[in-house]
Formats: structure tokens, sequence, C-alpha cells
């Protein structure tokens, strides 16, 4: 037998409509109207401040580990302002400013960012129910969202599933198993990269020898696409595409999001030591929420007077669900219930654990009653 070439698609699309000063190309520009341009001005915001106040609220000590958002914000908010709130969001752990989207209260954030179940209950107004919870171990939600998906599809409905995840995860068998499943199956959902060039402290380049993250849908037989992820526009676009496609059945897309997480990992982070100040810089230039603004600006959507006083409410409401927050948990949450849901059955030495802490916590009740 001859060799010969197989006729493959290979090529992968790029996608950038709005550039790092804020100018548009007219002819790729998205048909989004006023309010709701406004309101994702708005959630980037409220989404970079309240990024900021969580990790000095963590540096007080006042709240656990959190994994910050900023500089993907755009990233985030493309994908979900393209979805309805029936659809089903399967987040990874970074997706905050999505969460908050799609209608979760900061305060039930707050909450979760100090351990208490109490702060993921979706069925007190925290956000719609077709949300899951984060997902710490990585990649492991992108075969939820397929499972969901397949539910969808063999219900005959016409809801869609998007999953975030990062570059980091795409190393991860999960994300293989994933999106062949999804393949095959043709099955609704979004495939959300958010490649923001760190998986802590391992760069993009030592990820994959892949040229981009977003042509590893090609070999799974669906249509991968890259859009600067800075560019709130090109991501909406993108996923306006994505969720069209899905809901009619042609199955799944998979969406590279160039962007880069510009704060550390998580609060346990150091990034100083593995990458350099220059980098950071770089990245500040093509910042998501400065560019949208601008965009804003040059449309006469928006003034300075009008932002100045958008951020003094944000603050404000920060202020007040941080207060909310610190109140509730003063009267919620009982540490014996870390030995609840794990083993239907406690083992001998669990069961002594639990004992032990029974014995000292209704000791610190008495004592408490008694000064
Ligand atoms: C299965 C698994 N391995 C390792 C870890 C530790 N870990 C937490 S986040 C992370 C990096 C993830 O990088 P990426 O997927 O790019 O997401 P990003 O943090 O950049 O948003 C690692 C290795 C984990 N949580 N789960
Ligand atoms: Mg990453």
């Amino acid at each position: 037998m001859p060799r010969k070439t197989l006729e493959i698609p290979l090529s992968v699309e790029h996608l950038s409509i709005l550039d790092e000063k804020g100018k548009v190309d007219k002819n790729l520009e998205p048909k989004i109207p006023k309010d709701r341009l406004l309101r994702l001005h708005r959630m980037m915001k409220q989404g970079r401040a309240f990024d900021q106040r969580m990790l000095s609220l963590q540096r007080q000590g006042r709240i656990g580990t959190f994994p910050p958002v900023s500089g993907q914000e755009a990233s985030q908010l493309g994908i979900v302002a393209a979805m309805d709130p029936e659809d089903w969001m399967v987040p990874a752990f970074r997706e905050m400013t999505a969460e908050l989207w799609r209608g979760r209260s900061m305060e039930s954030i707050l909450i979760s960012a100090n351990g208490f179940n109490e702060g993921a209950d979706a069925e007190d107004g925290e956000g719609p129910a077709t949300d899951f919870p984060v997902s710490v171990p990585v990649g492991s939600q992108m075969l939820h969202a397929v499972g969901i998906a397949w539910g969808i599809q063999y219900r005959k409905s016409d809801r869609v599933v998007a999953t975030f995840f990062g570059d980091g995860a795409t190393s991860e068998g999960d994300f293989h198993e994933a999106m062949n499943f999804a393949g095959v199956w043709r099955l609704p959902v979004l495939f959300v990269c958010q490649n923001n060039q760190w998986a802590i402290s391992i760069p993009r380049k030592d990820q994959t020898r892949s040229e981009t993250l977003a042509q590893k849908a090609i070999a799974y037989g669906f249509p991968g696409i890259q859009v600067d992820g800075n560019d709130v526009l090109a991501v909406y676009a993108a996923a306006v595409e994505a969720v069209d496609r899905a809901r009619k059945g042609e199955g799944p897309t998979l969406i590279e999001c160039v962007t880069y997480r510009m704060s550390v990992h998580t609060t346990a982070d150091d990034p100083k030591r593995y990458r350099t100040d220059e980098e950071v810089d770089a990245w500040k230039k093509k910042d998501p929420v400065e560019r949208f603004e601008k965009y804003l600006l040059s449309k006469k959507h928006l003034t300075k007077k009008k932002i100045a006083s958008l951020e003094e409410d944000i603050e404000g409401e920060i202020k007040e669900a941080v207060k909310r927050a610190e109140e509730k948990m003063g009267t919620i949450g009982d540490p014996l219930e870390m030995f609840d849901h794990l083993y239907a059955e406690l083992s001998p030495r669990l069961k002594q654990q639990r004992d032990a802490l029974e014995r000292e916590l209704s000791e610190l009740q008495e004592d408490s009653n008694h000064g």
C-alpha cells in the first residue's frame, strides 16, 4: 500500500473582538443589549472587588484558603452570560465570579469559605439548583458534567452543561475520558478551559506539547476554538455558538480561553517563587475589566462618574455581606458534623474520636454556662 495523506480537519480558529486598548472589531461585535452589557460590567467589577476583599479577609484569618479569580473575569462571565439559569454549571474551584452571575450570594460564598455546609445550601436562594459545588480534585468535575449531559439527552431535554477547568486539568485522564464520551454521544456540553498559563508552579508549556489546548477537541471529533479569554465579547460570542450547537443536538465544543491568573494560585501560594514581575506586568496590560470599561466608555454606556458611584455601591454591598455572613456564622455549625457524611458506620477509632470531641464540646459548653 502506498503512503498517502489523510485529509483531516486540523485547523483551530482563534477569536478576538476587543483588543487590549478596548477597541472593537465592528465586523465581529456581538449584538448585546445595553442593560446586559452593563450587568456584565457590574459583575466584573463586583467580582474583582470581592476577590480583593476575600484575599484580605484570608490574611486577617477571617476565612480559610481561597483561590482568587482576578484576571479571569471575562473567561467566566462570557460563558455564563450565554447560558440560561436552568442550564447546568459544573465548576472547578476558581469560578466564584461565574457563581455570582448565576445568583449565588457573596454571603453564601463567605460562609462556605469558612468551612460551613450552610454556605453551599442551594435551597435557600443561594444560586440555582442546577449549579454544582466546587470540585477540588483536578479534572474530576468534567466527568460529572458529561454524566449530567447524558441524562439531559436521555430525557430529551434541551438543557446544556458548561464545565470549567484549567490548563493543568487537560493532563488528567478524566479530561480525555470526558471529552471522548461526550464526543461519541454528541452530548450537550461546553468544555471551558481557562488556560491561565499556570497550574500552580507548572507553566503551560510544560503541560503539553500541543500548540493549543483547543486542538485537543479534534481528536475527539468535535470543534475546539481558542478565544482571547480577557475579551468578554469574544468569550461570549464563542459561548453563544457552542450553546446553540449543544441545544440543537449537535454535540460538544471545547472553548480554550487564553487568560492569566493575576494573583496567587491560592492563599497558600507564593507565585514570586516561580514567575517574574515582568510577566505579571505584561498581562496586567491585557486586564479584562479595564478593557471592557474602555469599550463601554467609548460607546457612551458609562461615564467616569457612573463608574465611581458603582464602585462605591459595590464596596457597600461587600461590607454588608461580610457583616451578615459573620453574624450568621456565630449562630451555625456543629463541629461533630465532620463525622457525619463520609461513612455510613463509623470505624471504632473514628467513633472514639467523635466521642472524645463530643465530651470536650459539652465541657466547653458547661464552662461557658458557669462563667
Ligand atoms: C487530582 C489532583 N491532583 C493535584 C491536585 C493539587 N492541585 C490543586 S490545583 C492544581 C493545579 C490546577 O491547575 P489548572 O488546572 O491549570 O487550574 P488553575 O489552578 O490554574 O485554575 C493542583 C495540581 C488536586 N487538587 N487534585
Ligand atoms: Mg491553570
